[in-house]
């Protein structure tokens, strides 16, 4: 422990002894420092001997303000001071100097005084860390906070008649009280603009961010001379905002006195603090900015920020959002008014255009954070956003939802990362003291809503929601702050909410004193009005007038309302202009690559560079990806997928590769990205597949161990522009459900719901291979049965006019070859639209013997077994090996799986039935939607056969579920059988998804597979 932290504690010992003694024997120590002489420091009138240095035990070292910050600050000066004595004033230069036993420079300065100084820093050190205890936050001052009692002057050894007496404060290279402008100053002056700069409206927290520039800069902003002062122009400016706000939710109220709004009411102060960060954000550079928001005041949002025509708002309160007679226009299943989101150009009080969208989000608070972020990131590098100022993501949040849900924390610490960060997100709490009904002392154990900041480094502003320029004040701050240090910042709006969590909910049933207080309280506009009335700046008719216009606006928007004619859907941003919704055609294309282009990226993608020293078992595996290239033969899983990602990026195409581990690869086969052994360089041969390449081009990115935060990351970045192949890849499939809201709420319903598309893959490693239950299942079975493909109905199948996955939530694959992963991960960009895809991704074939491809199923070239009709593309059903005719009487059994169960399979009919007479095996590799037609093709190929399904999950979980009712109408249609003609080889149902037990689950596997190919007919399911 530094040794100044002892002389500290030592001094507030003396402070607080003194304190002590001064109640017994007033002054009686205060007369012997207050001597006439040092009323005014000078350092060369009076001589006194150096204090001694005495040390204190450690079990003494725990007073409160020599907490970290107040040490982190002495330690600065004990630094500054050990670099050069002369950066800090003299005074401070003999007291360290005294403790490390040197002479002074200065005999003449009193120990005393340098006290009294030191006491007055702490002073002044304690009001920036804790002076928002003391302030007033709260409208309804029903908050019983105990001020710490580092704010009272007693505790430093002061009382009332110390207040006149001037004080040296130091000169510091400090911003604030501490600056060089103003070193002596009277005890009454510092207190009162200590008091006024953190004990007003406005508590702020910024004491926790360790850079000193930071701190000062916040400072140089809160410590000003003088309060600020808005002139009359700015005021009505504000004024006219808060009464639109306010208007906004009566006028709703008035009209549609039973619909459930989450109206702003009691935190109206929202809308012109955020049109203000907007107004100074577009000053500053910014140009475009996300927005996401739970429900409270969202249509107050809409209407008065986002500025969403208020005749489309109201009539969507009146009939909804589903637009009535577009006949064949693809509208989803729509949301509720509250959940929709818009964007819109709206013009600043600076005279710019800036852009704002609202992304629409479900009722899963918080859920809609990482998408914002994820969306944001995306427009940066579209835009060529280098330094992150032109464009920017604002996340509004309740107090409820912001201190319980874990979402708020993953999303926090994305921040920060390089491939992740969008240069500050600036977040605001509509704090309203209440969630729904749950008091914030049943709500978090923390004494903010905003304490997870904290570990940010994220400064806080607390403001009372009721002062309307201190809400203001603090949004503009946090404008700046953002562009300035290009991190995070919250605000955080201490209100309240005037009716119950919707409009139909009586709060007095759980908050009876509060709703007593609320119901008496003047609303935030009326305050304010009675304060620019006060001042006589404004008029009594300025109020009037101002009131009047917004009044006949609001009733204008009404009566256009009943006429309002929803627009086409207008769900297609720039980016996406020409691409097509569900109910237009779009042709299927073939996904092969001319066989030069595939000789050419094969080339990069497996070269490292000379000299580059990789480690030995990588170059090894460099040298034989680049023989599989040569050779063109033998392309193993990752190479296959760096040839999609090479094809694509070739092709103009943004890749983006994120989740745990990804650049190596969890099962370390990828190897995206190489180590040198000796200089730890990296290097990303994909990043080198063209000329020139852009360094973000190709993005593949280790991220933080979160699922749902980057989850919701890569779906929002990949909804900017469709012209990006983005995945994610979970480490072990099962790991995905701690992203489960992205995956129920946005990935497979957000275009039902809000009309917007994505392309985002899913790579799930999934595969029973002993692990036990935690590592072999990727939860096949949620997937499949949240897919809205019809179990009993087969669509239009003909290639020419097929729209089954247009017309589908999305696509889940279990892919057994290189090949067909090639082309799967082609397949989403080359189409007219954008679909979701989940890939059960394989483990044990990554290095599988079998499962390798020859480069020519990845080319454009007749003649091999991927080319069809169509050219080379992904094939949704692998035949038999066999080369099996169209017609083949003689094969007793069908068997179906999927995945890499088929391997298995493969390798026992060898044994059983070498010559593939008798047995013909055909692997499912689209599972949804449903291939109907290639599935028919099987079933016709091979009329005798018995039909099996077989799967290595068991039996409540895989396929078997989603795929039985399916395969059965397939079967139905060609009068080729009922259900009961399915049977069933696979694990019996579970609770856990696996064995634990090695040994059991090699019985389970041979088991199943030896059943499925038994050569007596199988008259029942067989469970093993
Ligand atoms: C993840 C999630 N859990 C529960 C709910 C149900 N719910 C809706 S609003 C609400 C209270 C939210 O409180 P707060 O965040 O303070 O926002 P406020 O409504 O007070 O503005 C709850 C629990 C929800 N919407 N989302
Ligand atoms: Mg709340």
């Amino acid at each position: 422990m530094a040794w100044w932290i002892r002389a500290g504690s030592n001094i507030t010992k003396l402070a607080i002894k003194r304190r002590t003694i001064s109640q017994s024997i007033p002054y009686a120590i205060r007369k012997t420092i207050s001597s006439p002489q040092n009323q005014y420091f000078h350092s060369s009138t009076f001589k006194s001997s150096p204090p001694v240095p005495r040390s204190v035990p450690l079990s003494r070292l725990t007073d409160s303000f020599l907490d970290g910050t107040s040490s982190v600050y002495l330690e600065e000066l004990q630094r500054a001071w050990e670099e050069d004595p002369n950066s800090v004033d003299e005074s401070w230069d003999n007291f360290f100097r005294n403790f490390v036993g040197q002479a002074p420079t200065s005999p003449g300065i009193s120990g005393q005084t340098i006290q009294e100084s030191m006491r007055l820093l702490l002073l002044v050190r304690s009001y920036q860390v804790n002076g928002h205890m003391k302030a007033k936050l709260d409208p309804l001052n029903l908050e019983n906070r105990e001020i710490p009692e580092d704010l009272e002057l007693a505790l430093y050894g002061f009382d009332e008649a110390d207040l006149d007496r001037e004080f040296f404060l130091g000169v510091w290279r400090m911003s604030g009280f501490l600056s060089e402008n103003r070193p002596v100053q009277t005890l009454r002056t510092i207190l009162t603009r200590l008091e006024q700069a953190y004990c007003g409206n406005i508590g702020y927290e910024y004491m926790h961010i360790a850079d000193r520039d930071k701190c000062n800069w916040l400072r140089e902003k809160i410590e000003t001379p003088v309060p600020t002062h808005y002139n009359r122009d700015r005021r009505l400016v504000m004024l006219d905002r808060l009464i639109w706000s306010s208007q906004f939710e009566n006028f709703l109220a008035t009209k549609w006195t039973a619909a459930k709004r989450f109206g702003l009411e009691g935190g109206e102060t929202l809308i012109p603090g955020m049109k203000e960060l907007i107004d100074r954000s577009a000053d500053l550079g910014v140009e475009s900015i996300v927005i996401g928001m739970p429900h409270r005041g969202r249509l107050n949002v809409l209407g008065n920020v986002v500025r969403k025509p208020l005749r489309q708002i109201f009539s969507e309160f009146s009939s909804g959002t589903k637009p009535v007679d577009e006949i064949g226009l693809y509208t989803g299943t729509g949301d509720v008014k509250y959940h929709l989101g818009t964007s819109y150009d709206r013009a600043t009080r600076g005279g710019k255009r800036i852009h704002l969208s609202l992304v629409a989000n479900p009722s899963h608070l918080e859920a809609v954070d990482p998408v914002v972020i994820g969306k944001t990131r995306a427009k940066q590098y579209y835009s060529n956003d280098l330094d992150r100022t032109k464009n920017m993501g604002i996340l509004l949040h309740g107090d409820g939802s912001f201190a319980g849900q874990g979402v708020v924390y993953e999303t926090l610490h994305l921040s920060g990362l390089p491939n992740y960060t969008t240069g500050g997100t600036i977040h605001i709490v509509v704090n309203n003291q209440v969630a729904f009904t749950t008091d914030p002392r049943s709500g978090r154990s923390s004494q903010y809503c905003t304490d997870v900041a904290k570990a940010l480094d994220a400064p806080i502003f607390h403001v009372n929601g009721d002062d309307l320029e201190a809400v203001v004040h603090v949004c503009e701050l946090a404008a700046e702050w953002r562009q300035v240090f290009h991190c995070d910042v919250v605000v955080d709006i201490v209100c309240y909410r005037r009716f119950g969590h919707n409009e139909i909910d009586e709060p007095s049933f759980t908050q009876p004193k509060m709703y007593k207080v609320i119901r008496n309280h003047e609303s935030a506009l009326d305050i304010y009005q009675k304060k620019l009335l006060e001042s006589s700046e404004i008029a009594n008719e300025d109020i009037d007038r101002i009131h009047k216009k917004i009044s006949a606006i609001l009733n204008e928007e009404f009566i256009a309302s009943k006429d309002y004619v929803p627009k086409k859907r207008d769900w297609l941003s720039a980016y996406w202009s020409g691409f097509k919704s569900p109910e237009q055609l779009s042709r299927i294309r073939n996904t092969g690559v001319k066989p030069d282009i595939l000789k050419n990226v094969g080339k990069a993608i497996t070269t490292l560079p000379e000299n580059f020293n990789a480690h030995r078992a990588i170059n090894k595996i460099f040298k034989d990806r680049s023989q599989m290239i040569e050779n063109e033969e033998g392309i193993d899983w990752a190479v296959a997928e760096a040839l999609a990602f090479a094809t694509l990026l070739v092709e103009g195409n943004h890749v983006r590769l994120s989740g745990q581990d990804v650049e190596r690869g969890t099962f370390s086969h990828r190897h995206a990205v190489v180590h040198d052994q000796e200089t730890g360089e990296k290097y990303c041969p994909l990043d080198h597949v063209t000329m020139n390449q852009n360094e973000e081009m190709f993005t593949v990115s280790n991220s933080s161990l979160s699922e749902f935060a980057v989850l919701g990351f890569e779906l929002g970045y990949s909804m900017e522009n469709p012209n990006a192949l983005v995945i994610w890849e979970a480490q072990f499939g099962d790991f995905a459900n701690g992203a489960q809201v992205i995956f129920d709420q946005f990935y497979s319903s957000g275009e039902a719901k809000w009309l917007r598309q994505t392309g985002l893959v899913v790579l799930l490693p999934h595969g029973y291979d002993g692990q036990g239950p935690e590592h072999s299942s990727a939860r096949l079975e949620r997937y499949l049965q949240m897919s809205d493909d019809h179990p009993y109905v087969i669509p239009e199948m003909d290639p020419t006019l097929r729209k089954q996955i247009q017309e589908c939530n999305w696509q889940i694959v279990n892919v057994t070859t290189p090949a067909n992963y090639f082309h799967v991960l082609r397949r989403q960009l080359h189409r007219e639209f954008r679909k979701p895809l989940i890939v059960m991704a394989p483990k044990n074939l990554l290095r599988h013997k079998e499962c390798k491809s020859n480069l020519s199923e990845f080319d454009d070239n007749k003649g091999h077994p991927g080319f069809d009709k169509q050219g080379t593309k992904f094939k949704r059903l692998i035949k038999d090996k066999n080369n099996h005719s169209d017609l083949e009487e003689g094969i007793r059994r069908l068997v179906l799986c999927s995945g890499k169960i088929y391997y298995e399979l493969d390798e026992e009919r060898n044994k059983v039935d070498g010559d593939g007479k008798e047995l013909a095996i055909c692997r499912v590799e689209q599972l949804s939607p449903f291939p109907y037609d290639v599935i028919q093709r099987e079933l016709n190929r091979y009329p005798n056969a018995e039909i099996v399904w077989c799967q290595e999950e068991p039996m409540n979980m895989g396929a078997y579920s989603y795929v039985a009712p399916r395969l059965w109408t397939a079967m139905r249609d060609i009068g080729r059988g009922e259900m009961e003609d399915i049977k069933y080889v696979g694990r019996g149902p579970s609770a856990a998804t696996a064995t634990g037990f090695y040994q059991v689950h090699v019985k389970e596997q041979t088991g199943l597979i030896q059943n499925a190919l038994k050569p007596d007919p199988i008259s029942t399911n067989i469970m093993c």
